[in-house]
């Protein structure tokens, strides 16, 4: 465990694993200095200092945006870059066919050569940091390597990142993922994103954008952090945590788990709508939420990280105004435009006009969007007005209902409960999205995203359904898992569902479920509410809406059932029986 940090010891001195790895990569990239960071406000004030002053970073409105910055990163650098990112084990099958694989060897080969004297002229920073309560067993460190200081200003908000992560490195007998990141040139043609999740290290070359660059993130805290899990008998998720208390003062925890862009942020900021007096809702994370199975049978979690890289566009004061206040302050954002006031601008936050687009260029329609779709902030978890200092316990919270979700237009219901756990991991397997601008590639088109972990899945999904099987076999009260879908749409292509802080009727209905107390209809592909079960108390939705959303069609389910036999089919023998038999339950439930 992390002792209290102790200032006096030079970093370079704490931790010997890590100060000979440095001295390793030193040799290896040749850098013309090495900065040991220590996450102090000293130090951001330092390097963001260096930034502006060559013009990477730029102040903004000091008086209604103070503490706040504005980068922008290279035009062909704005997204996750899915088709560049490895997974490297020994064995193929063992990445699985969810994951681009190279050989451990090939990928070191060609690592090798990019990162061979790429930090000549440049800084080497060490960024020491911990995913998770610096105090907690849950949490696991890393150590990231960069040539970035856009990077580590980033890492300085999402993580535990300085001398008491490498303190609490050097406690653990020199535990930590070596994670290696150089921008390099920029140049896409000489971009990778390489895990090897048996050496517990990640190599990033010629991205700045982050999650290709921040590698405590999707690289550690999910596809590496994964792997791991699995051995060790725990869940790595890509899954927000909300707690949830009702107005007689129960509070429940949830772990939701969507593909990117689809409203985490805003669900674990939710504001409960105005004819759902005294209920409260309290934020642990929006995006990365690790499990393990409690001594109560339970399953407890925390949040990995210790601020959000949310996706600005679309976040107003009528649909996130939790966020919209948080980021007011002390805000680093990247790919937003400005106003002429100097302000950050992105379209659907509601007020005022762009001058300056993304790219720094007048603001012209006819160019498209001002912000990128995928510009993000990146702010403190502490400045978000529903934190909770629950996200600081090392024991984490109890998870009383998982959810899984995807943006689809049609087919899944509002919401479906799975009748247990085996049913809900096949439910979480088959979640099925639209995708999004957070990765690169086409936006829109419907893929499989098993439990929102497509892009982050350090290993064969076949075996992670297993993992999943095995991690709710000990669990004496596991949570009900339920489906969602915000995002149906009726046939004149509108949502048929408001959304936003009026989710919190769908997770009432949850609640009430956990609780015993709520009524719900059986179903062929699990338990919905009818619509007498659900709170629209103060919702202005036709009766022929709510039928609509609840409806399950025979036909239309046959089909989806005989695509999600195919998708399990493609991980082969890995893919656990119990999968089939659940999923042909469902077939004969349907008739
Ligand atoms: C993210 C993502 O940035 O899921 O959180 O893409
Ligand atoms: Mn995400």
């Amino acid at each position: 465990m992390a002792t209290a940090p102790n200032a006096f010891i030079p970093l370079q001195d704490i931790s010997p694993q890590v100060a000979s790895w440095v001295a390793q990569v030193a040799q290896l990239t040749e850098p013309a200095r090495i900065l040991w960071c220590d996450g102090s406000p000293a130090e951001t004030a330092r390097l963001r200092n260096e930034l502006i002053a060559r013009k990477e970073l730029a102040p903004l409105n000091e008086k209604t945006f103070p503490d706040c910055h504005i980068a922008r990163s290279h035009p062909s650098d704005v997204a996750r870059v899915e088709h560049l990112t490895f997974i490297c084990t020994t064995n193929q099958e063992d990445a699985g066919p969810n994951n681009h694989w190279m050989s451990p060897a090939d990928a070191h080969a060609k690592m090798d050569g990019l990162f061979k004297g790429c930090m000549k002229g440049r800084t080497l920073y060490v960024v020491p940091y911990c995913m998770g309560p610096i105090d907690s067993p849950y949490s696991r460190c890393g150590v990231e390597i960069t040539d970035s200081a856009y990077v580590v200003l980033n890492m300085g908000i999402m993580t535990r990142m300085g001398r008491a992560a490498l303190e609490r490195i050097a406690a653990d007998g020199g535990n930590f993922v070596r994670g290696l990141h150089s921008t390099g040139e920029l140049d896409p043609n000489r971009r990778f994103i390489m895990h090897f999740p048996e050496e517990l290290s990640i190599q990033s070359f010629g991205s700045g954008y982050g999650g290709n660059a921040l590698l405590g993130k999707k690289c550690h805290a999910l596809r590496i952090a994964s792997y791991q899990a699995r051995t060790e008998g725990w869940l790595a998720e890509h899954m927000l945590i909300v707690g949830l208390k009702n107005p007689q003062g129960e509070l429940h925890y949830v772990a939701c788990a969507f593909p990117s862009a689809c409203g985490k942020t805003n669900l674990a900021m939710l504001i409960p709508p105005d004819s759902m007096p005294g209920w409260e809702v309290f934020t642990v994370g929006d995006d990365i939420c690790w499990m393990q199975p409690g001594p109560d049978g339970r399953l407890w979690a925390i949040n990995p990280e210790a601020g959000y890289f949310g996706v600005a566009p679309g976040t107003g004061p009528k649909t996130n105004k939790n966020a919209f206040d948080m980021i007011r302050k002390d805000t680093l954002f990247t790919n937003v435009a400005l106003t002429a006031n100097n302000e950050p601008w992105w379209e659907g936050i509601g007020n005022g006009a762009p001058v300056t687009d993304w790219l720094g260029r007048p603001y012209d329609a006819k160019n498209g969007p001002a912000a990128h779709p995928n510009s993000r902030f990146t702010v403190s978890a502490v400045h978000n007005p529903s934190y909770t200092k629950e996200a600081e316990n090392p024991k984490g919270v109890p998870i009383s209902a998982i959810v899984f979700g995807g943006r689809r237009r049609e087919i899944a219901p509002l919401v479906y409960e799975a009748r247990n756990w085996q049913h809900g991991v096949l439910v979480g397997a088959s979640v099925a999205s639209e995708t999004t601008a957070a990765a690169t590639g086409a936006v829109g088109v419907v893929r499989r995203d098993s439990m929102a972990m497509k892009p982050f899945c350090g290993y064969n999904f076949g075996d992670y359904f297993q993992h999943w099987l095995n991690v709710g076999a000990k669990l004496k009260n596991p949570p009900k898992i339920f489906h969602v879908n915000w995002f149906r749409q009726g046939a004149d292509g509108k949502f048929l569902w408001p959304g936003f802080g009026d989710n919190l009727r769908v997770l009432s209905w949850m609640l009430e479920r956990v609780a015993g107390r709520a009524g719900a209809q059986e179903t062929a592909i699990g338990n919905l509410p009818r619509p007498i079960d659900l709170n629209l108390k103060g919702l202005d939705i036709q009766p022929a809406v709510v039928e609509e959303l609840l409806s399950v069609k025979q036909d239309a389910w046959r089909k989806e059932v005989a695509e999600i036999r195919s998708y399990l089919a493609e991980y082969g023998s890995r893919t656990p029986g119990a999968m089939y038999s659940e999923l042909e339950e469902v077939e004969q439930r349907l008739g």
